[in-house]
């Protein structure tokens, strides 16, 4: 019998180990390896081979020459233009009027630190109604519609292993109050994680050791999903990006949609002021004229530490992962092509697999490498890449550890700051620690506000006003 032309390929690729254990297979395990198989680019995987992995020890250096702090525009309370600030934030809404936004929230990863099991999204967060992350971020979705008299469309990236569970969640709570033709999943790719000399590993037998291709495979997935034909059918040019595990995130902020616009940018970002040096997030900096992201982990501790003459520190402009990307800038970096195509990172390992005989094996150390792209790598891509400053108390408090730093426990305590700041701020009068949090446990609906300005139009029409009680939901 005609070899399959996939196999004839990965022999001539170097890669015939993948179809060891075929004639073992059932039809039905055959069809599953094809299919595994023909997700694989093996040109791109051994480039990447060449590139990333026989060329070098382990992580790939970043470049530092010529490194400096990335400028930013401050916000009017630390010295930035509030003039500016303003015309940035009535652009913004003229934009949201126009229903030139969409949202766009990436949840794909896989969320091993949380230790939760299922889709990110789904986890309970808000500190008295438990609602789960897609709820928060679907409510402000909503809320922001209704302001501007636009309903919203918003694109949600998943991955393979939580597409149907993502999907299944939506159906099983109405969309949480949205219009279902105007959510729309799809589904992140996958690469291959490969040996350290170049060998695509099998997770199985019957199957490739695939994992999703990073956060900045949403560019590629955007393109292919026919998300952004979709966006240029209903007029819309701006994407507001943001991840799956900030429920503070203002997912739809005329400021940062104005910034982008008045400045003409391809991609703006938000960043605040590192809380430490140590904090782990990466920086904003300039390279070459350009604006480029460095991670913690590749940035020198020196550096990191390093403190300006006003004593602040130097690399004080921290990643938070809220970007506003041009549709059609996009479009570009997913066709690739005159270098404009985001790199690879590498990430060693251990990867389950099996032994010659195919049995499972489980490594005890790292034995392959996984390649993954990361959003922020788009920037120095970008026409006029803009910064601009915001308030980690009204932007960023992830969940993404089990219990410390940046868990359920810290999420729950910043979102009650914020719904006691938002209160106090209109009079009402809350108790709170010296840390600004209530002794009492309120929540605040995204439909009632979203925002300091939602809320306090909201407020304002409240009549009476309720006690600020233990228990006090405001929808
Ligand atoms: C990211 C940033 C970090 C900082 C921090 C803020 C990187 C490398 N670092 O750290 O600088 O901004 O966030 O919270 O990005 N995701 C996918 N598909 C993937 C991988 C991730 O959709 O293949 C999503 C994931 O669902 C989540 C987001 O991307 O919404 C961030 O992923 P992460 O948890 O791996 O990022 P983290 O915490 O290492």
């Amino acid at each position: 019998m005609a070899q399959h032309p996939i196999i004839e390929l990965f022999e001539r690729a170097g890669q015939a180990h993948v179809f060891a254990f075929f004639d073992r297979l059932s039809p039905v395990e055959q069809t599953q390896l094809l299919a595994d198989a023909a997700e694989v680019d093996l040109a791109e995987v051994s480039q990447l081979y060449r590139s990333l992995v026989a060329k070098s020890e382990g992580a790939a250096g970043v470049n530092l020459a010529g490194l400096a702090p990335a400028p930013y525009e401050k916000r009017p309370e630390h010295g930035g233009d509030a003039e500016a600030w303003a015309q940035a934030k009535s652009a913004g809404e003229l934009a949201l009027r126009g229903g030139r936004v969409a949202a766009f929230t990436v949840a794909g990863g896989q969320g091993t630190r949380l230790g939760y099991d299922g889709p990110k999204g789904t986890f309970p967060v808000t500190p008295l109604k438990r609602k789960p992350l897609f709820h928060v971020f679907a409510e402000k979705i909503r809320a922001a519609g209704l302001r501007y008299e636009r309903p919203l469309h918003w694109f949600i990236m998943t991955s393979h292993a939580n597409h149907a569970a993502t999907e299944v969640f939506f159906a099983d709570n109405a969309c949480f109050g949205l219009d279902p033709a105007r959510v729309h999943f799809f589904r992140q790719g996958r690469m291959p994680a490969v040996s350290l000399d170049g060998k695509i590993i099998l997770e199985t037998t019957g199957s490739l050791a695939l994992s999703p291709d990073g956060h900045g495979g949403s560019l590629r997935a955007l393109d292919r999903s026919g998300a952004l034909d979709l966006m240029q059918r209903e007029g819309i040019d701006t994407l507001s990006y943001f991840q799956v595990d900030n429920p503070l995130v203002r997912c739809i902020d005329p400021a940062l949609i104005g910034w982008h616009l008045l400045r003409d940018s391809e991609m703006t970002s938000k960043m605040v002021p590192k809380a430490y040096a140590e904090e782990k997030v990466g920086h904003f900096c300039s390279q070459g004229g350009k604006t480029v992201v460095v991670e913690y982990s590749d940035l020198p501790m020196a550096m990191q530490r390093e403190t300006a003459a006003n004593g602040e520190l130097r690399y004080i402009a921290g990643s938070i992962a809220i970007h506003v990307l041009d549709r059609e800038f996009v479009r570009r970096m997913a066709a690739g092509g005159d270098g404009a195509t985001l790199p690879f990172h590498r990430a060693d390992k251990k990867i389950p697999t099996v032994d010659a005989d195919g049995t499972s094996v489980k490594p005890e150390k790292a034995n392959g490498v996984k390649f993954e792209m990361f959003v922020f790598d788009a920037l120095p891509f970008a026409k006029n890449a803009v910064v601009i400053e915001t308030l980690r108390a009204d932007d960023f408090s992830p969940v993404k550890n089990g219990e410390g730093l940046d868990s359920p426990q810290t999420c729950r305590d910043d979102q009650l700051r914020q719904f006691s700041r938002w209160l106090t701020a209109n009079g009402a009068n809350v108790a709170t620690d010296a840390s600004g949090r209530p002794n009492i446990a309120v929540e605040v609906s995204p439909l009632f506000g979203y925002d300091e300005d939602s809320f306090a139009d909201a407020w304002e029409k409240l009549s009476p006003k309720p006690d600020v009680v233990d228990g006090l939901y405001l929808s």
